[in-house]
């Protein structure tokens, strides 16, 4: 076997089904490989979507999704999609070529040092040297990739060693690895802190969306019947106990959902991670903050909890839960709340203004999408109302970035859900600025014949920008632009394309949508001027009045 054969074996051990990617001259022996393997080579037609989609492969199923570039050029479109999984969590395998490494015939051609530019962008960062090395590399790579904290890994495998014959080898089959659970004193401990809790609140970060999880969060959450909020990385993570849910901090402090927190004496922050945008601030007055999680907490100026419960997070909920269950007379002190800040929410959601306002949107959407759709976002404002005002009931249906927040990344990641879920209705989300920046996946979503339809927000702009120039007392400046015809761009990639006239236009535009199947863009412009009306004026006025209040 060769080193791209060595390679594809391991990546077929792996359980890996397909492979992202735009291959160069010095992948061919990999794509030969490929072309006789199992594993299907989907093209896309940018790096960075390639590495966005198995991203979000990891994202959605624990399991790493894998991706091909070329040397240079093709190597460093991956690094934000590198960057994007870093922050987030998401277990990826980037797989590049690179120039001879026993030779230079083409002396410094396309040659830039890969290895180093990925390493302070993925977990791991390696140039396979020998195929004899290549199976306990691909093993270990994955394992990397896999394990808590989950991230991307990069390997580079150079023509010539990817060429070379190499011993018949056979990869090294993977095993399960159960995570410790917590201590039992820390079990104890932690149960000790929420008994004496007069007013608890769970919190729900990043890391309570891994896919295992799902079930026994759901399960804790219900049977301490303990309100919960999340934070925007930790939407959809309890199925079933919607009726605790207190709300979204999709701000960092202020928003309605604010009311319950600044209250609360304890917050069980389960699987936060910093990575976020705080979801609220520590100070030096309280309250205790009790953080779950894989790994401890890191400490930061904002978040720094004064106990903590480390270890597999769902079977030491379980064990936190069994000593709890029915001793907490007051789990439901802040619940009190709750319908005052979900009726705030809730807010103008059917308001008939045309352009359409982001309330409007968020709800003709919910109303579109089965408990089991999937969202996914770009980044743009929008992403603060869907955060703030769209009602998760399954994990993982409303896939957002609240860590690299780069714009670009929700066409691919809608790309990736529809593949995963064909039978499930997806939908991305993007403003006409980050669509841009991938829209050219549209092509990769025809070609695979997927069922996806893309809703572009237009409103000419930068817009989040121009709201945070606006909000900081810049004048308006520099954020505008000119669209193509969206609908008729869709249409000329061979999707269809329809575009929203009126306020009742929505709903019925993406019913069609998903009722026709294929791709299908949607664009609708939509009206910003609620950003200022609710998310500062509003808020501003709500906090003054809290403020005074409690004083
Ligand atoms: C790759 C990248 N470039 C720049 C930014 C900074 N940024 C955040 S939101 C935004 C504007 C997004 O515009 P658009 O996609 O049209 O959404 P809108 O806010 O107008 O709804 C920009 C430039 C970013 N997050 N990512
Ligand atoms: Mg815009």
């Amino acid at each position: 076997m060769n080193g791209a054969e060595l390679m594809v074996s391991a990546l077929e051990n792996e359980g890996v089904q397909q492979i992202f990617g735009i291959p160069g001259e010095e992948n061919l022996d990999v794509v030969e490989a490929l072309r006789r393997s199992r594993i299907k080579l989907v093209l896309t037609r940018h790096e960075q979507a390639a590495a966005f989609m198995a991203a979000t492969h990891g994202r959605l199923t624990g399991k790493p999704g894998v991706c091909l570039a070329t040397l240079g050029p093709g190597a460093l479109n991956l690094t934000t999609g590198a960057a994007f999984a870093l922050l987030g969590a998401m277990p990826m395998v980037m797989i590049t070529g690179q120039k001879g490494i026993l030779s230079r015939k083409q002396a410094g051609f396309q040659v830039v040092d890969v290895v180093s530019t990925m390493r302070p962008l993925t977990k791991m960062a390696d140039q396979i040297v020998s195929p004899a090395t290549i199976p306990t590399m691909v093993r270990e790579a994955f394992r990397v990739a896999q394990q808590e904290r989950p991230g991307p890994v990069h390997l580079e495998l150079p023509e010539d060693v990817a060429r070379q014959a190499g011993p018949d080898m056979a990869p090294i089959p993977p095993h399960r690895i159960d995570q410790p659970i917590a201590a039992r004193a820390a079990i104890d401990r932690a149960a000790q802190l929420i008994f004496n809790a007069e007013r608890p609140l769970i919190m729900l970060g990043a890391a309570a969306s891994r896919p295992r999880l799902a079930a026994p969060l759901s399960e804790f959450v219900t049977r301490l019947e303990i309100p919960f909020f999340n934070t925007q990385m930790g939407k959809g993570a309890v199925t079933g106990g919607s009726n605790l849910y207190m709300g979204t901090a999709a701000l960092s402090e202020r928003d309605y959902v604010h009311r319950a927190i600044d209250r609360a004496d304890l917050i069980i922050a389960i699987g936060h991670d910093t990575v976020e945008k705080p979801p609220f601030f520590m100070g030096p007055n309280g309250p205790t903050v009790l953080h779950v999680g894989y790994l401890p907490a890191t400490v930061e100026e904002v978040f720094f909890p004064q106990a903590e419960l480390i270890g597999d997070v769902g079977p030491s909920l379980t064990l936190l839960a069994d000593e709890l269950e029915h001793r907490l007379p007051r789990a439901k002190a802040l619940l009190p709340l709750r319908e005052d800040i979900l009726a705030h929410i809730a807010d103008r959601a059917e308001e008939s203004r045309y352009p359409p306002t982001p309330q409007r949107i968020v709800h003709d959407v919910r109303q579109a999408m089965p408990e089991d759709g999937i969202v996914c976002l770009d980044n743009g404002m929008y992403k603060i109302w869907f955060a703030r005002n769209y009602r998760t009931h399954v994990a993982n249906t409303l896939l957002l970035d609240n860590a690299l927040a780069t714009m670009g990344a929700g066409l691919p990641s809608a790309v990736m859900a529809a593949l995963l879920n064909p039978d499930r209705r997806v939908l991305a989300v993007c403003g006409d600025g980050g669509f841009m920046m991938n829209s050219q996946e549209l092509e990769t979503a025809v070609r695979l014949k997927l069922n996806l339809v893309a809703l572009v927000l237009v409103d000419h702009a930068y817009g989040m920008i121009r709201w945070k120039q606006a909000v900081d007392g810049f004048p308006d400046f520099g954020m505008t632009f000119g669209d193509p015809d969206f609908a008729a761009y869709a249409r000329a990639y061979g999707a269809k394309g329809s575009r929203v006239e009126s306020a009742e236009g929505l709903a019925p535009a993406l019913e069609a949508a998903f009722m026709g199947g294929g791709v299908h863009l949607i664009m609708t412009p939509i009206d910003y001027s609620e950003n200022e009306r609710v998310l500062v004026d509003e808020l501003r006025a709500q906090d003054a009045t809290i403020g005074a209040g409690a004083a």
